[in-house]
């Protein structure tokens, strides 16, 4: 029984489909700090994750064996506002360990490419390198491998992790994010036909397809322990592209499709402070990690799947 905090953000909004479609829909516990919108499927718990007792309750009577720690504040969004970031995301990562290791529970929490900065080499980044982020929310993911490691190897706790992408979907429209970009972009391309991008033409970043991270952490999460030489922080990757490449993507499509840009300073510089392109071999040896969608199968699902969710 597993139980997903932050399960209406961009990853959670789509995992807690994926987990009851895995394992049945009474067999996942969702927990947001707001009640959802409208109805989702399954059980559903109101849970501020910097509130350890209440999670312990939650998770106590729900009978989880398994937590999804999916509740984080983004990097544009952590950088706005440092402190707050830091209470979020480490006070919630903090409690969840907390709560993994007192009902001795499975754990997943996603790292991200933010965990790497500047000094980091950009290309074929290695699984294990130099990590020194220059943001509040890579200090925040580094900080956050670091103790999930730690709680396997002091506690015992089954702790599991990846570093996502930036990651692409249709279903939640992701907030704060850097890549948020090339979300946006295809949302535009159906409303305005163009779009005006934050982030500079020739800025390369690894991107993921939504569908492809859900299996991934399936994947992980079911794979033989023996086999895990790494434990957290998998480099998981799908592509990696800038701006002008999405939109010639797009323009297979939407011939007529305009890009033009307006770079913001603030994540501008995140984007360059990390790495183009991850090396994710660790997580294809020790776990057999594959991704299925590349550029044009993403662009074409994306926007069939927007014309109708925006039925433009
Ligand atoms: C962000 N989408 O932009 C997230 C992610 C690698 C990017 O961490 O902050």
């Amino acid at each position: 029984k597993i139980m997903v905090t932050g399960a209406l953000g961009q990853i959670g909004s789509e995992l807690i489909g994926k987990l009851q479609k895995e394992y049945g829909e009474d067999n996942v516990l969702s927990t947001d700090i707001r009640q959802p919108a409208e109805s989702i499927a399954g059980p559903f718990e109101v849970l501020d994750v910097t509130d350890g007792k209440k999670m312990y309750e939650v998770a106590k009577d729900f009978g989880a064996d398994t937590i999804m720690h999916m509740a984080a504040l983004l990097s544009a969004r952590a950088e706005a506002d440092p402190l707050f970031a830091w209470n979020l995301n480490m006070g919630g990562l903090m409690n969840a360990l907390e709560t993994a290791r007192e009902l001795n529970m499975h754990f997943f929490t996603p790292s991200s490419i933010g965990a790497f900065g500047p000094s980091t080499p950009k290309m074929n980044t290695p699984q294990d390198t130099l990590q020194r982020p220059t943001t509040m929310y890579g200090v925040n993911k580094v900080a956050g491998e670091l103790l999930c490691d730690y709680y396997f190897h002091r506690f015992g706790v089954d702790t599991r992790g990846v570093r996502f992408p930036g990651l692409i979907s249709y279903v939640a429209q992701p907030g704060g994010g850097t890549t948020d970009y090339a979300v946006d972009i295809y949302y535009k391309a159906i409303t305005d036909g163009k779009y005006e991008s934050f982030i500079a033409e020739g800025t390369c970043m690894d991107m993921m397809y939504m569908p492809d991270a859900l299996q991934a952490i399936v994947d992980l999460m079911e794979a033989d322990p023996a086999k895990l030489s790494h434990r957290n922080a998998f480099n998981v990757t799908a592509m990696c592209f800038e701006p002008g490449e999405i939109a010639a993507s797009i323009r297979k499509h939407i011939p007529n499709f305009e890009m033009t840009y307006n770079v913001d300073p603030v994540r501008q510089a995140i984007a360059d402070s990390w790495p183009d392109h991850i090396d994710p071999s660790a997580a294809v040896t020790e776990w057999g990690f594959k991704a299925s969608y590349d550029l044009d199968a993403m662009t074409a699902d994306m926007l069939e799947k927007l014309k109708k969710k925006l039925n433009a």
